[in-house]
């Protein structure tokens, strides 16, 4: 199973392409000249028809069918013919080289001196021929000078440069319904991980940051999905996912490890895969979940006994659900140390508590909300109004604005200081 992760993360559509403009009888050449180089060099796999199919929707505004896919070699000729609109002439040749060699080298940047060759036998001409030397030298002799519209350029330097970053990843452990999957979508800002009272996978998912809004990819065995749509997909449908985190985690390059919810009387296979997840190491930190209302169960010690054995990466501990609690009969203070007391028995030296309360962070960040949503986030709100529940104050934060006040900042925080560390 072959699943790159650069695919995942990678940004495919394009908010403005200069053939956008353009009217569709040229639009259309363009595009079936692109599409034969392509797929040609690609030869036909579908993880670049997923490139090229996304970067021709951003072009024609529309879904690109795949009446492009099998396109004869003169179509790269005429896409950088001469076009006519009214009195004015124009050659997209700039455009056209600028993207076979931009979506080959996402595809794969083995592959570019190949199309190096293919260009100069099948697409150049007396009029384009510098055009094409100049795209040659930018994606291949590394030569910075380049005629292209900004939105190309900067589309493929953002790429790049996310792809130079290390990326992070943090192991996002709990027992059932200590609330990770609302932690999760807290921190994505997404409804992507149902919410229910039980946990049903037994397997590891990983969902990785993208450096800005652009659909969601995702794999099935070894094809690659993409869809502009979001919300209409759930972390059950595969392992490997990259969409933008809609929090302040979106400018990090980042693999949050969802693991299954240990609960010892439940499943083994959930205790199975959590654990050798813990012992394997491949994290640089683990986010532990605790249920407020229920911590310090025979489920949770037995859990942090084996991260405390078996794992040699930072941990932060995550107090969660603490908006159920009352300023009448209940000290958030007393609980955290109580906590900390607790990990502190268990060996953990100087454990880092986070106090927080993942469903009002979670709700707070939603674009939509059901009527039952938007009422339990009003009452939220008003809750959070109290100094009670600022919760950052207990362990001597700042909570600079409403989210702030729901603990989860000062988790993100914690988890966008790893990337600061290499
Ligand atoms: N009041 C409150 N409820 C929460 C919080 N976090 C999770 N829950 C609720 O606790 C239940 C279990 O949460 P879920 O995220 O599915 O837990 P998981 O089993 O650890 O993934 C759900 O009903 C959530 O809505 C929280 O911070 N505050
Ligand atoms: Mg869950």
């Amino acid at each position: 199973m072959n699943q790159d992760t650069e695919k995942i993360t990678h940004i495919y559509r394009i908010d403005r392409h200069p053939i956008q403009e353009m009217p569709e009888s040229i639009q259309n050449r363009y595009l079936e000249g692109l599409a034969c180089v392509c797929y040609d060099i690609a030869d036909g796999d579908p993880a670049m028809g997923v490139l090229f199919a996304q970067w021709g929707h951003s072009i024609v505004g529309k879904n690109v069918s795949d009446k492009y896919r099998k396109q004869p070699i003169e179509s790269i000729k005429k896409a950088i013919s001469l076009n006519r609109i009214g009195f004015l002439f124009f050659r997209f040749k700039h455009e056209f080289y600028y993207d076979c060699y931009y979506l080959v080298e996402s595809y794969n940047a083995n592959l570019l001196p190949q199309l190096n060759i293919y260009l100069t036998e099948n697409g150049k001409s007396m009029f384009t021929k510098a055009a094409l030397a100049e795209k040659q030298n930018y994606f291949v002799g590394g030569s910075g000078e380049i005629t292209i519209s900004e939105e190309q350029k900067a589309h493929r330097q953002a790429n790049l440069e996310f792809k130079k970053q290390r990326t992070s990843r943090v192991l996002v452990v709990a027992t059932v319904s200590a609330g990770k999957s609302t932690m999760i979508n807290a921190l994505i800002g997404y409804n992507f991980n149902k919410v229910r009272a039980t946990a049903c996978t037994s397997r590891l998912c990983e969902i990785y940051n993208k450096p800005v809004n652009d659909g969601i990819s995702y794999y099935t065995s070894s094809n690659l999905i993409y869809d502009h749509d979001i919300n209409s997909h759930s972390s059950d449908e595969t392992t490997k996912i990259g969409l933008h985190f809609k929090s302040s985690l979106g400018n990090t390059k980042i693999c949050l490890i969802d693991t299954p919810g240990v609960n010892n009387s439940v499943d083994q296979r959930h205790w199975k895969t959590t654990t050798d997840a813990i012992a394997g190491g491949a994290y640089d930190m683990i986010l532990y979940i605790s249920n407020g209302q229920y911590n310090g169960t025979v489920d949770e010690r037995k859990i942090l006994e084996f991260i405390y054995k078996n794992s040699k990466c930072p941990i932060i501990f995550a107090l969660n659900q603490l908006d159920r609690f009352k300023s009448s009969a209940d000290d958030i203070g007393i609980m955290i140390s109580d906590f900390t007391k607790e990990l502190k028995s268990i060996g953990f030296k100087t454990p880092k508590v986070f106090p927080v309360s993942a469903q009002f962070a979670y709700l707070s960040r939603l674009d939509y909300l059901d009527e039952d949503e938007e009422l339990e986030l009003e009452q939220l709100k008003k809750r959070f109004s109290k100094d009670f529940y600022d919760l950052p104050k207990y362990i001597g934060g700042y909570a600079g604005d409403n989210i702030g006040r729901s603990g989860i900042s000062h988790i993100e925080f914690e988890i966008k200081k790893l990337n600061q560390q290499y």
